[in-house]
């Protein structure tokens, strides 16, 4: 798309992306396990939630020891799955629908059962140092550093006789990126792929592929000891900037950086003016309930942490860098559970809905969350699928200051990534109609309640909330692109924003010969808190021509009849409020 506007016009900055794990998605052959046909199945779904595009994680075949981030050869598609035919059909569907495919490509480290590791640990050239080997006394690991899954980051081959480096598990060894071989490899898989017809790439972990020179021993860190050596490492720029040339800068296609431990300066690095990637995840929202103890160390979190957050990453990427808007994905708790409140699952769901799509980013919206799914109330510790939670588990229960799993359940219940990978809730069917098997993960007992098919039965679901702000979002390019500015910045439950276009720009965009126009100012008002709360708004806002765009409430409006605007004063908000306006 031109640039002709002076804004960036991009398609990948208009869009709306929507996260789908394959496995629990949907099963179309009763086996427990969803497949790439049982998405097929649901591309009309996708298409009247209004999404633009799906980033579908890892479908290639695995041994599945972290549930597909462990890669066992990266152009075929694991048995369960289906096979290239079936990921053709997909694609084909979503294009029909133009909605774009994003492909994750898990590229740090592959599974020990990849072909180049299973010769590589024999030493077979070309592929002798395609990993991260150290000879060594096999009780003494290389170096102190530890994996993000617990334990030490080295396991002792026995074939090879030497040790390797894993910065996640055992089965996930990583890549010697400083051998040019490897990254002809990567840049060889992912023209493959968009030979194939993909749109884009969501990189794991890219932030860690470059290790500091001689692998020193490092400090102790919440995310893992010696991480400072092995985040944002010295050739990260030397390695992007190779990857662009070698196959980013021949196509279109946009590129999301999973970057934990990266801050707004380095992030403008990647994404900004000079910056090779489009976007990237950073973790800093993440981390705001996260003790010094690491993850499963869950503090209190306060909506002043948050407000400085997101406005840091909000100025700190305008103009030239573009934000990645998330509050959940496969590896995080639910939304609601964690940043709304269970208690008003409706309303807190759909106030952080407004929030994260009128923001300067490009939204993400993960499956499950368009119906406000919850956390599980997990209750064994067997019932954990997931592999950084069993270590966590097992290691803890190791501990001298952990008697038993009651000790640890509620940190584990919070913040287990299977909280997002139970199936998707689709009716009150059994096992939420997910499929017609035992799925591979228990349904949470809460479908009966939170499915598709009553969402959209209900005029006041959350999913009817989700089409209508997406809708809104391509109705006001303002919400795309405009300027964010803070107001209220001292206000303990309300989180308020302007967003504006400046300059040349008047809310109006040309696209495919279309002529839009929206507003060129908003005002967004949300009330973080399950209380009422009072906000005087009319000295910040500079326009008493107000117009209520979107809220959570509206529908409830005609009970509570008519409601002051931002110009008239002050305004009342309910628990979980939000409020969309226009300015001009
Ligand atoms: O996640 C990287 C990552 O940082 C996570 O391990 C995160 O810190 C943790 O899960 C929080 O609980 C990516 C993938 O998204 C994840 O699913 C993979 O397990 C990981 O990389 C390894 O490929």
């Amino acid at each position: 798309m031109s640039d002709s506007n002076g804004i960036g016009r991009e398609w990948w900055k208009e869009a709306v992306v929507y996260q789908i794990y394959p496995r629990s998605f949907n099963d179309s052959d009763g086996d427990g396990v969803g497949d790439l046909q049982g998405i097929v199945e649901r591309l009309d779904y996708l298409d009247d939630l209004g999404v633009d595009a799906v980033w579908l994680t890892p479908v290639y075949d695995s041994p599945l020891a972290d549930y597909g981030y462990d890669v066992r050869d990266y152009r075929s598609i694991l048995d369960e799955y289906g096979d290239v035919d079936d990921w053709e059909r997909l694609r084909d569907g979503l294009h029909d629908r133009d909605i774009a495919l994003i492909m994750d490509l898990v590229v740090n480290h592959t599974s020990d059962e990849h072909r180049w590791f299973q010769r590589s640990r024999r030493g077979v050239e070309p592929y002798a140092d395609y990993y991260v080997w150290r000879e060594g006394d096999p009780d003494d690991p290389p170096n102190n550093w530890e994996s993000i899954f617990g334990g030490s980051a080295w396991s002792y081959d026995e074939v090879r006789e030497a040790h390797y480096l894993h910065l996640f598990d055992e089965k996930q060894p990583d890549l010697d990126w400083t051998n040019p071989a490897v990254r002809a490899e990567v840049h060889d898989l992912m023209r493959w792929w968009l030979d194939r017809g993909v749109d884009g790439f969501r990189l794991d972990v890219i932030n860690f592929i470059s290790k500091a020179e001689g692998l020193p021993d490092g400090e102790p860190a919440p995310a893992a000891t010696g991480s400072e050596h092995f985040i944002n490492g010295p050739r990260m720029h030397e390695y992007l900037a190779e990857l662009d040339r070698e196959v980013l800068s021949n196509d279109d296609v946009f590129t999301i950086g999973e970057m934990p431990g990266t801050s707004v300066e380095q992030a403008r690095e990647y994404v900004g003016e000079d910056g090779v990637l489009d976007v990237v995840f950073h973790f800093e929202h993440m981390d705001l309930d996260t003790g010094d103890e690491g993850p499963w160390d869950v503090r209190e979190w306060a909506l002043a942490e948050l407000k400085e957050t997101f406005t840091r990453w909000q100025e700190g990427l305008y103009p030239d860098g573009w934000n990645a808007l998330y509050l959940n994905n496969h590896d995080q708790p639910r939304l609601v559970s964690r940043f709304g409140d269970e208690a008003h699952r409706v309303r807190s769901a759909t106030m952080l809905a407004t929030f994260i799509h009128t923001l300067r980013g490009t939204p993400f919206v993960y499956q499950g969350e368009e119906i406000g799914m919850t956390n599980v109330p997990f209750e064994r510790p067997e019932a954990f699928a997931d592999v950084e939670t069993r270590n966590y588990i097992e290691r803890a229960l190791e501990r001298d200051d952990v008697e038993g799993f009651d000790d640890i359940a509620e940190a584990v219940r919070y913040g287990s990534r299977d909280n997002a990978r139970t199936p998707m809730q689709w009716s009150d069917a059994p096992e939420a109609g997910f499929t017609t098997g035992v799925p591979w993960l228990r349904v949470n007992p809460n479908y009966t309640e939170i499915n598709v098919e009553a969402a959209r039965r209900d005029p006041d679901s959350v999913w009817h909330y989700y089409r209508r702000v997406l809708a809104l979002r391509r109705e006001h390019p303002v919400l795309v692109y405009g300027r964010y500015e803070l107001l209220l910045a001292e206000h303990p439950d309300v989180y308020a924003y302007l967003r504006t276009l400046d300059g040349a720009l008047d809310g109006t965009l040309d696209d495919d010969g279309e002529h839009r126009r929206g507003a060129r100012q908003v005002l967004v008002v949300l009330n973080f808190s399950d209380g009422a709360s009072t906000v005087a708004i009319d000295d910040e806002v500079p326009s008493e021509q107000t117009e209520l765009l979107l809220g959570n409430y509206e529908r409830a409006d005609e009970d509570r009849g008519p409601q002051p605007g931002p110009g008239d004063g002050s305004l009342d908000l309910g628990p979980y409020e939000a409020r969309v306006y226009r300015l001009d």
